[in-house]
């Protein structure tokens, strides 16, 4: 039997649509979560010098991205053929926008600059993202609420995932985007994930750094 040890901080972050993955195929995986104190030591031992790393029966696999798409494809989440394919592809990629924003933000260490693109973070990029996914779902409404097809994908749960950190720690709503908030609900139901949630960990690097960070911002 194929041994998976996925090891990423003690957080979502961009490990999440990973564990999502596994937990929605039903494919057991060893949930190696580090703490902030260990990394320092860890660090130079990683083949990239971050996190997350898969190991697969002692091989490792770098790149968040690169790893969800291995998961995707070991578990039946990647589509069915090549457009298809194409087409998760494009959807996990333009979220990635929502990662990047997001990374400036916590790097930035100036106050008034971090307000700044915070203000830029959720009023511009998030939205832009935001009218591209409502988009897609709407015109793939015939797949009944699917990103892409009409099963789900590691797109779906690259999305439900990426937008944890807007909800959560900015406080972005989704009035604006129904589509996407009854996505949300759907994934949620998928028996497997819905399992996974109730037991998951809490998220340590939203509670402690991410959301204390952004209270300290708007003081
Ligand atoms: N492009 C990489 C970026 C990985 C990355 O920056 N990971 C962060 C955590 S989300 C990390 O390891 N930070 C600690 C460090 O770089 O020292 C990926 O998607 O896996």
């Amino acid at each position: 039997m194929t041994k998976y040890k996925l090891t990423y901080f003690d957080g979502r972050g961009g490990a999440e649509p990973i564990r999502m993955a596994f937990a929605a195929g039903g494919v057991e995986f060893e949930d190696v979560r580090v703490q902030i104190a260990e990394w320092p030591s860890l660090k130079p031992k990683t083949p990239q010098g971050h996190l997350p790393v898969l190991e697969v029966n002692g091989k490792t696999l770098c790149q968040s991205m690169a790893i969800l798409r291995y998961v995707g494809k070991e578990c039946g989440f990647y589509g069915k053929q090549s457009w298809e394919q194409g087409q998760i592809d494009c959807m996990v990629d333009t979220l990635a926008d929502i990662w990047t924003t997001h990374g400036r933000v916590i790097q930035e260490q100036n106050p008034s600059e971090q307000k700044q693109l915070i203000t830029k973070h959720t009023d511009e990029s998030i939205p832009k993202v935001l009218g591209i996914i409502e988009k897609a779902l709407k015109d793939n409404s015939a797949g009944k609420g699917f990103l892409v097809g009409s099963a789900l994908t590691i797109a779906d749960i690259r999305l439900y995932c990426t937008m944890d950190y807007p909800l959560m720690v900015y406080g972005f709503k989704l009035d604006k985007y129904p589509k996407v908030a009854a996505h949300r609900k759907m994934i949620e139901a998928i028996p497997k994930i819905s399992e996974y949630m109730k037991k998951r960990p809490d998220d340590k690097i939203a509670l402690e750094l991410l959301i204390p960070m952004m209270k300290n911002c708007r003081i």
